[in-house]
Parts: C-alpha cells; structure tokens; sequence
C-alpha cells in the first residue's frame, strides 16, 4: 500500500514528501519527477512566484543505483521564493483557509494559516504522484488530462482573453478539467465494502486538492437527468478484444471497481481567493470593516490543476492496484498481474 506525507510551507525553505510503500526495483530518476514539477508551473494565468521557482526534486532516500530499493522515498522541493514568510496579516480573504483556520488553531497572524493552506503544497503531491505513474507505466497504464473549462467558457481559443481581462479586473477565474486513466484492467477497487470503493477514493483524493468543489466520474450530475437506457453502458465480447462497451458514461467504474474502460474523473475548481481588487472582509484583530489582503497570486491555475489531478489519481489508481496485486518488488507484480491477466 503506497502512503504519503507531505510538509512545508509556501514560503518556508522546502516542500517535502515521504513516500512510503513503492515496491523494489522500480526505475526512478528525479527527472522522471521533474518533468510534472515543470508541467504543474506552467499554464496561463500564472502568478510572479512560477517566474522565480524552478521546481526540481530531490530524491534523498528510497533509491540507489537508479532503482527504488523499498524503504520509504523522500522528496525535497526547494523554495526560491521566501520573503514573505515574516510577513504579518490579519485581513482575512474571503474563500481562503484564513477565518476557519484562524479561529480553529488560535492565531492572531493569518500568516501561520496561509502558508500551509496555499497550493504551493501540491509541488509535493505532484512529485509523489510522478512516481505513482511512474510505476503504473511498467504496466502501460498512462494517466493523462486536460482543461475542459475556463470561467465558464469551452472554447479554448476564448481562455487567454479572458485571463487577460481577468488580470485587468483584478479578479481570478476557476474551471473544469478532466483526468482520463488508459489501460487499468477490470477489478481495481472492490464492491465489498464503502472504504474499498475506488470512486470514493479517487473522489475524496480529487476533493482534497486545494479549490475543488466538485468531483463527477464518467457522465457525473447528468445521470440524475436521463433515463436508465441511456446512461448504462451494454456489454459486448469478442474473441479479440474480450469484454468491452461502446460508450463509457460510467467513467470506467461500475461498483466501485474499474470495469476496463479509460477512468474518467472531472472535477470543478474555484477562481482563486487572493483578489487583486479585494473582497469586503474582517480585519481578524480590530474586528473592524476591512478589504481583503491582497497578495501576490495567481489569475487562473486550472492548467495546473489538471496536473494535480493526475497526480492524485494516480497514486489512487497505483494504491489499487497493488493491493490487487502485491507490493514488495516489480517482478512479482508483474508475475500477478500476468496470471490475472490471463485469467480474465
Ligand atoms: C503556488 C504558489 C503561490 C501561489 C499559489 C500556488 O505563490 P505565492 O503565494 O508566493 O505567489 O501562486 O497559491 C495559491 C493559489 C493560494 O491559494 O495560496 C504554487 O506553487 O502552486
């Protein structure tokens, strides 16, 4: 079973991860990380910090020689960008963790909240999910995404203007994106019981990921609207292909299992909370009438946010997997996987 921690603050010296439970003789280089760390800083609408970053990881334990050797693998991002970290503030952005987090954790500057609630963290989440994929790829399961929505619009040749016009305003856009798992065979996850449904997991590990407000898998809230006929995808077979269907308004899962077909999640982000023409809000101290902070942010991170969904799926997906078919070493995997294969 793959299990992670993360730490650090978005200007503290470092994002860090533990990466426990990734089975021995996996291949892992740090530009295998390296290549989502730098697709996670791109997309337009990003803020000054991802023009100062350069997210590169280093790999501190867990691997030698160019293999994972079993023992738990630490992650270290190093933060450029720290000069805010001794900043004070109490003018809570409406949207933010700032107020629920305040008042839960008794403290007078917001910043003790802000730091750790910003999306900086997902660097650490994008570099454990790398590895998660990277290990799915062994086994030609490929987990991929793209940006179906940007502040309402579908049509992606409207999105720069309106990231632009955004900026101008001093407002901030959110979106829907969509992350898409090909090649994961049928009966990842189980029916038996609610905290072994692979939806659930993959729903709750996309909610997690900072200004997402909701998740659908395959049709998603459509199906509230059609019928049974047209939302259950027929069963076919041939000789060749085995079991398959030709629609996939399920999204791959059917009771809480994957059923063969490409896993589709979608899920809904929230504009950003840090407005440049800022929101009425509270000073936390004086309890008086106040604006919001305003801070360096960015406009739009949907871009970013579909490669936070692969990651987390993929770790969701990974953790699946192994517990279908074993964990220590990738030979062994390989060998299940096979036999399983052949079987069904
Ligand atoms: C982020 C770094 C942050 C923000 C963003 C995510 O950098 P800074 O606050 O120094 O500009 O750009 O944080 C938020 C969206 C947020 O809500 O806090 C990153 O590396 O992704």
């Amino acid at each position: 079973m793959l299990r992670y921690l993360t730490a650090g603050e978005s200007h503290g010296k470092a994002e860090i991860a533990i990466l426990e439970g990734c089975p021995a003789n996996l291949p892992l280089k740090e530009s295998d990380l390296d290549k989502d760390l730098a697709r996670r800083q791109q997309g337009y609408g990003r803020g000054a910090r991802m023009k100062i970053e350069k997210d590169k990881a280093e790999i501190l334990s867990g691997v030698r020689k160019g293999k994972t050797i079993g023992s738990p693998i630490a992650i270290q991002i190093p933060n450029r960008s720290t000069q805010f970290f001794a900043k004070t503030f109490s003018r809570l952005r409406p949207g933010h963790a700032d107020l629920a987090g305040a008042l839960k954790y008794n403290q007078k500057d917001v910043r003790n909240i802000l730091e750790r609630a910003s999306a900086r963290e997902t660097a650490a989440k994008v570099a454990v999910g790398a590895v998660a994929k990277r290990l799915l790829a062994e086994f030609k399961i490929k987990v991929e995404s793209r940006v179906l929505v940007i502040g309402g619009e579908s049509r992606s040749g409207q999105w720069k203007n309106l990231i632009d016009y955004s900026r101008k305003d001093g407002d901030t856009l959110g979106g829907l994106f969509e992350v898409v798992v090909k090649g994961a065979p049928a009966g990842l996850g189980s029916h038996v019981h609610w905290d072994r449904r692979l939806d659930g997991q993959l729903a709750a590990a996309v909610m997690a990921i900072p200004a997402i407000k909701s998740v659908e898998i395959g049709l998603g809230k459509e199906v509230a609207n059609l019928p049974g006929s047209r939302v259950h995808d027929e069963i076919f077979y041939s000789k060749a292909d085995g079991f398959y269907r030709n629609t996939n308004n399920a999204g791959g899962l059917e009771g809480g299992m994957t059923n063969g077909e490409a896993v589709v999640v979608r899920a809904a982000m929230k504009p950003i909370a840090t407005l440049k023409k800022p929101l009425q809000s509270v000073d936390l101290a004086t309890k008086k009438v106040t604006k919001a902070l305003v801070e360096r942010s960015d406009v739009c991170a949907v871009e970013p946010a579909a490669v936070i969904g692969e990651a987390v799926v993929a770790i969701e997906i990974a953790n699946a997997f192994l517990e279908k078919f074993g964990g220590d070493v990738v030979e062994d995997i390989q060998k299940a996987y096979k036999a399983y294969l052949s079987r069904i």
